[in-house]
């Protein structure tokens, strides 16, 4: 998984699976840069948020689907 930054400011990422208890982390990428993060993931809906500032209750949130390979 990659946190490509675009912006201006600085954005790290979160993930956690739904009904699962552990949080992934990419570490906060500066502007321009890039954050990697090799793991492995169960299939199923995976929430993600930028846990920088107020940046989740604004609204920096995604969605990913992992499917089974
Ligand atoms: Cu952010």
């Amino acid at each position: 998984m990659q946190l490509a930054n675009f912006g201006e400011d600085e954005h790290d990422l979160r993930l956690r699976r739904v009904g699962g208890t552990r949080t992934y982390r990419v570490g906060t990428a500066s502007p321009g840069g890039v954050r990697e993060l090799e793991a492995r993931f169960l299939p199923g809906r995976f929430r993600l948020w930028c846990s920088i500032a107020d940046h989740r209750a604004r609204g920096m949130t995604a969605t990913l689907l992992v499917k089974k390979a």
